[in-house]
């Protein structure tokens, strides 16, 4: 668990402490893949935690191939079901393969992949929670030096509609027009609320308005993606890539972000992005900015890299933002190596 610096303050929770699962892969030539999880509670930590050691019993022996492991994973948890939990441990399991393979070969992961090492645009979702519309503002100052940022993410849904207003006009305010503003409502609000609060910042000039509903509420998002000028982003909730061609289908949105421990790691977000990509959508990413980099290399419609350091204090080696670009570190892999003394201090009682 680590202490956030700045806590999660959203609608429907608030997050002070984030676990992390680290996980490594370890192949019989010494090599090892490496990944991890961020599954929001400590709870989730420790569902996650046995299946995790399960999969690495039931796989050992087999080739590193990443995809052939994410098919036998999942076929494992069949009956149990494809998508929550058993989605997450599958995902976490494949990030390692797919990082173990791309070390067995010398190359960083964006080149097993066909692209090759290169800046990547991302935005600043490090902040900006549901705080005092001053308190944001100050604070946007604070994310923009952080990193050289030309886009930054808040987040709406406090219980006065005026107050969520002001807090965009205060941001605005400090950082000028020139800055992209993305707006996260973290499915706070029902129906009817969404629309009025959307409607109310349909003229903001926004990158994209983020969950506003539940997420599983894809008849009310087609509503609010016909009515809204301002693009509606979705993705950090669908479990593997059926549910971003099902959204596609039911036009529930403009724009989507996959998150790597729900769309099923790397091999996931590739079926998932051939879908994005055939439909001409511009896809951005959750969470798990280093893997995030790597496939965003070879993304058709590549969109924005959400930019998070919180897992930086268990990396040796975190990465590099400069003028709103992260750099990829030219290493073979993903590039993420334990900082053992961090991981070692901050170690959860399970
Ligand atoms: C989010 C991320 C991590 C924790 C809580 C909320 C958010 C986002 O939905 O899109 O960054
Ligand atoms: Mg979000």
């Amino acid at each position: 668990m680590l202490k956030l610096k700045r806590p999660v303050v959203a609608r429907i929770a608030t997050i002070t402490d984030w676990p992390l699962i680290l996980i490594d892969l370890i192949t019989e030539e010494g090599i090892v893949g490496r990944s991890y999880l961020e599954p929001y509670t400590i709870k989730a930590m420790r569902y996650l935690i046995p299946a995790l050691q399960d999969f690495g019993a039931m796989l050992k022996g087999r080739r590193v191939a990443p995809v052939e492991l994410y098919d036998l994973a999942r076929k494992s948890l069949h009956f149990v079901g494809y998508q929550g939990l058993s989605m997450i441990a599958v995902s976490g399991l494949d990030m390692a393969a797919w990082d173990a393979l791309a070390k067995a070969g010398g190359v960083p992961l964006c080149v097993l992949l066909g692209g090759s090492v290169g800046p990547v645009k991302a935005y600043n979702s490090n902040g900006l929670w549901l705080q005092a519309p001053d308190v944001v503002a100050a604070d946007a100052i604070a994310l923009r030096e952080e990193g050289g940022f030309t886009a930054l993410k808040l987040r709406l849904g406090r219980d006065r509609a005026s107050d969520d207003l002001a807090t965009i006009h205060a941001i605005r305010a400090v950082v000028g027009d020139d800055m992209e503003l993305m707006a996260d409502f973290n499915q706070g609000l029902n129906l009817g609320e969404a629309l009025q609060r959307c409607h109310m910042i349909d003229d903001e000039g926004l990158a994209w308005v983020e969950e506003p509903i539940v997420y599983d509420n894809l008849d009310g998002y087609a509503q609010l993606t016909a009515e809204l000028k301002t693009p509606i982003q979705i993705g950090e909730n669908f479990y593997g890539p059926r549910d971003l061609h099902t959204a596609l289908q039911r036009k529930a949105c403009d724009l989507v972000m996959p998150d790597f421990m729900r769309i099923g790691g790397v091999t996931g977000w590739l079926r998932a992005s051939a879908i994005a990509g055939a439909g001409g959508v511009p896809m951005s990413t959750h969470l798990y900015p280093e893997v995030a980099a790597h496939v965003m290399r070879v993304t058709e419609t590549a969109h924005w890299l959400e930019w998070q350091d919180w897992a930086d204090p268990v990396l040796q080696k975190p990465y590099e933002i400069r003028d709103g670009l992260l750099h990829i570190p030219d290493v073979p892999g993903v590039g993420l190596e334990w900082n053992e003394e961090a991981v070692a201090a901050s170690q959860a009682n399970l």
